[in-house]
């Protein structure tokens, strides 16, 4: 791990990953729960088990003062009605925020918090979205096409909590009509603002 200031490009050409010390991915088998159409998932997921996301993340340590940061890769795609999309979650300690900067692609970052507040922000080319402290995300690519690219950061000690939103899921969902993409209540969502006892950082 590099011990003195550093920069690097974000080249959307050729091996872009490359910079970055890791590479998770997301395939739609290790997703179950989050789409609706739960019978389009799993047959999706028995034909080919597609790609829904990758990860690249430059390692830093994980103590307050540093920032993680990378670049997260959402492939177009839909079950059912829903776009392809990242699991969402919130970070275990609650006041550390996030900024995402959209690369490329188009979406929408989807938000809520413990109040039972949610927030919808739009993701193109050359936009900033700002995550305030105690929000879960969602990244969600709308594209028909082409990868949503988003560059973030976020402080070293945040932890990821993925346990409550795989138990409650968001109050909201992105999904298609007649074409377009419009936002509406999640018919399964439990009980909102609950939170599920997690342990330090379930991303791994
Ligand atoms: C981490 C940050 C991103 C996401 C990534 C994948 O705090 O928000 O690196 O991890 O976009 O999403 P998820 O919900 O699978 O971690
Ligand atoms: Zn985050």
């Amino acid at each position: 791990m590099r011990a003195r200031p550093f920069s690097f490009d974000i080249s959307l050409k050729g091996d872009w990953g490359s910079q970055f010390d890791r590479r998770l991915e997301r395939r739609l088998s290790g997703l179950t729960g989050i789409y609706l159409d739960s019978e389009s998932q799993t047959r999706l997921a028995l034909q080919g088990d597609p790609l829904v996301y990758e990860v690249f993340e430059m390692l830093r340590p994980t103590q307050a003062g540093e920032l993680l940061n990378g670049l997260s890769v959402i492939h177009p795609g839909k079950v059912g009605r829903e776009y392809f999309m990242t699991k969402g979650h919130y970070h275990e300690v609650r006041e550390t925020a996030e900024m995402y900067y959209c690369v490329q692609g188009t979406g929408y970052l989807l938000m809520e918090n413990e109040q039972g507040d949610w927030a919808v922000e739009e993701f193109r080319s050359g936009r900033v979205v700002y995550v305030t402290p105690g929000w879960a995300h969602r990244s969600i690519n709308t594209g028909t096409a082409e990868d949503l690219i988003t560059y973030f950061a976020y402080p070293g000690h945040s932890g990821h909590d993925y346990a409550t939103i795989e138990t409650h899921g968001f109050l909201k969902r992105v999904v298609e009509e007649d074409g377009r993409p419009v936002v509406i209540d999640d018919p399964l969502r439990s009980s909102a603002g609950r939170r599920a006892s997690t342990g330090k950082d379930g991303r791994a």
